[in-house]
């Protein structure tokens, strides 16, 4: 590969008449641009230890009151990108959101999609476009892009979850923006997705009713998950990787249009080696311990510690109990890569 000009060789009156006129010149800055091979990456790894945020994350909901907040929300940032960017990777956003008990946090909508996985505390649900959703530890809640959404607490104890929004892709594309509701209280409407869709290969199948909903599904119960997950490493003994990718039922296709989610079990004892692919993924230990090991890091994921990895970075999963087996939720930019054709697994 041969060397390309650098900017210092130009003359200094030349740069500024192109600046003057809003002109870069490419080569000194193209292979920065292009990498030879393997994309340059800000995110990092790393790892956010649940025991470290929960006390300060508490303190927050002391500070300030819900009002001052909206939303009270610690942001798992990643320094790579800077702090104040507020990303964990180039398309992912993970925050740690605490409602204390008979708090309210008003009905909005916003153009990143989100969804919800509950780490601790019962009595909270979130209510989205009328359906309402009761938020136990593991349950999945989409609030997908544009949808109505709020959140309450009837419990006694604080309830803590981890926001997942593609926010710092669509902020890029100068498409973020939300729109506060009325301030009343959502109307909620009978019914639930995941007692319609309860069982693999059925779906129903209105005849007297519209066109179906674009998202009939807004709870995921991480029961559910679970038993799904306990069902497949059964049947299939000899399968290396027990995954189950939470999907739109109606479809097939993923939950959300940008990120994708999936729930994993790792065996007693098992490691797993993933290997490098386009998109950045996050670790979100929903039971057990595992051991997180990828270039440039090595996490120990207690129980609802949550790390990132980055794009072309293949990762090993290790289950660090030789007797139960380990669950995670994880959370990628794959549906993004491959609508946009830049998915790739590197061998
Ligand atoms: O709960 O609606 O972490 O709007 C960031 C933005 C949570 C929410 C976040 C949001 C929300």
């Amino acid at each position: 590969m041969n060397d390309l000009g650098r900017i210092e060789d130009l003359p200094l009156d030349y740069r500024e008449q192109l600046g003057a006129l809003n002109l870069v010149p490419l080569w000194p800055s193209l292979r920065g641009v292009m990498p030879a091979h393997v994309p340059t990456r800000k995110t990092q790894p790393t790892h956010w230890s649940y025991q470290q945020v929960k006390p300060l994350l508490l303190r927050a909901g002391a500070l300030t009151p819900i009002e001052k907040a909206e939303r009270r929300v610690l942001v798992l940032a990643n320094p790579g990108h800077g702090l104040d960017k507020m990303q964990a990777s180039a398309a992912i956003y993970l925050g740690m959101q605490l409602l204390l008990p008979g708090e309210w946090a008003p009905s909005h909508r916003h153009t990143p999609n989100a969804v919800r996985m509950v780490v601790e505390g019962e009595g909270a649900w979130t209510t989205v476009e009328g359906h309402k959703c009761p938020m136990s530890r593991g349950d999945l809640i989409l609030t997908p892009t544009g949808l109505w959404h709020e959140h309450g607490h009837e419990g006694d104890q604080p309830v803590i979850w981890l926001d997942v929004l593609d926010l710092p892709l669509v902020y890029y594309m100068e498409a973020s923006y939300h729109v506060n509701g009325d301030g009343q209280r959502q109307a909620v409407n009978p019914g639930q997705g995941h007692r319609q869709h309860a069982r693999g290969g059925l779906r129903p199948t209105p005849v007297f009713q519209a066109a179906d909903r674009r998202y009939p599904m807004l709870r995921y119960p991480w029961a559910d998950a679970r038993a799904s997950l306990l069902s497949l490493a059964e049947d299939d003994p000899t399968l290396d990787f027990v995954q189950m990718t939470y999907i739109n039922p109606q479809t097939g296709e993923d939950a959300e249009n940008i990120l994708g989610f999936y729930a994993v079990m790792l065996r007693p004892g098992q490691t797993c080696r993933l290997p490098a692919r386009s998109p950045a993924s996050v670790f979100h230990q929903v039971e057990g311990r595992s051991q997180v090991k990828m270039d440039g890091g090595l996490f120990t994921l207690e129980s609802a510690d949550t790390c990132c990895a980055p794009g072309f970075t293949a990762v090993e999963l290790s289950n660090l109990s030789p007797s139960e087996p380990a669950f995670l939720f994880m959370a990628d930019e794959s549906p993004l890569h491959r609508k946009l054709g830049l998915f790739e697994v590197r061998r």
